[in-house]
């Protein structure tokens, strides 16, 4: 049944404060609400080298009760399957092993070892928190950052790329879940890891993760920021079971009732954006566009 408010969420606190993150990190909150709706107790989690490796602090102190295993950046789905196969060998039952990598490390260097563990079925759940660059080593641009937002690595043009279609190449593996969330819906995030969970094969969840330094806003904007991108359709919310297509939450409310906020909307409350010109809002728009339309097409052949 889906979660109503937020007082129905589980109290207990799985990250103590004094975390390494920066204020107001989107990745942080994704987090917090992901082992809320997980049994940390029961759940080991994988990490690649990210701003999630600094969230969790160096051995042997770290705020986060849950058993973590740092692997090198490429190689997450690799290790994630590595402890599947180890949970089994030694006869350990009931553990969710739960990957969870920035962008940089799914979308671009961790995409084979990923591919592999989705294409094996490998019974583990794969949370990409897509705060759409590098952030850790600076804001680099990675294949999920946006076209028209300056990284260090894009200073004078900004990226001139659209964001890579990552879900597309995740759900041509065929796997039982896909489905995208974001920290600025708590209560659909936590109701989609909570599904996912209970599901067996390989489960994945891309949560769009705002990042305050790293897309130039203020921090009392986080959660500001995600619903924006939720109601510009840049970040659309939905989720595959089987092979079968839904909008959740704010995206479906938008599907229903209309009320789509345009694109500039959005970057105009980033200095990120601050050198995108009005041929590329126009382009991510039109980009946009056709995105929102797919999914709602998508969504009535899936109630048909
Ligand atoms: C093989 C390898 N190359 C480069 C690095 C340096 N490095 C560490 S974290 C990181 C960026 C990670 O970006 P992303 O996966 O998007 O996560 P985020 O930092 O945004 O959380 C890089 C390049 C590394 N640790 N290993
Ligand atoms: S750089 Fe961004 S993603 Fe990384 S800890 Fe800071 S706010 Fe979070």
């Amino acid at each position: 049944m889906a979660t109503k408010a937020a007082k129905e969420l589980p109290k207990e606190e799985f990250i103590l404060p004094g975390t390494r993150s920066c204020a107001a990190c989107g990745l942080m909150l994704t987090y917090r609400h992901s082992l809320k709706a997980l049994d940390p107790g029961k759940t080991i989690v994988a990490v690649p080298a990210s701003c999630m490796t600094v969230l969790h602090g160096v051995y042997p102190i770290t705020p986060v009760k849950v058993i973590c295993v740092n692997n090198p950046f490429a190689a997450t789905g690799a290790a994630a399957s590595g402890i599947v196969a180890g949970l089994k060998a030694t006869g350990k039952a009931g553990y969710t092993v739960v990957a969870f990598a920035g962008d940089g490390g799914t979308y671009d260097i961790g995409i084979q070892s990923l591919s592999g563990a989705l294409e094996r079925g490998t019974d583990f759940m794969y949370v990409c928190y897509d705060n759409e660059g590098y952030m850790n080593t600076g804001t680099q641009r990675s294949s999920a950052s946006p076209a028209g937002a300056v990284t260090t690595t894009t200073p004078i043009l900004a990226k001139l790329q659209h964001k890579k279609d990552m879900l597309r190449i995740v759900e041509a593996h065929r796997i039982p879940y896909v489905a995208t969330a974001s920290p600025s819906f708590p209560l659909d995030l936590y109701d989609k890891v909570r599904k996912a969970k209970e599901i067996k094969g390989s489960r994945y969840i891309e949560v769009h993760a705002p990042c305050p330094p790293g897309w130039g806003f203020p921090n009392k904007d986080l959660i500001k920021m995600g619903k924006l991108a939720a109601d510009t359709a840049v970040h659309v919310l939905y989720e595959i079971v089987d092979g079968k297509f839904r909008l959740t939450s704010r995206s479906l409310r938008l599907a229903e009732k209309g009320g789509k906020k345009t694109v500039a909307d959005y970057v105009k409350g980033q200095t990120r954006f601050k050198k995108i010109t009005e041929g590329q809002i126009q382009a991510l728009q039109e980009f946009t566009d056709r995105r929102w339309y797919e999914f709602m097409e998508r969504h009535q052949n899936g109630r048909s």
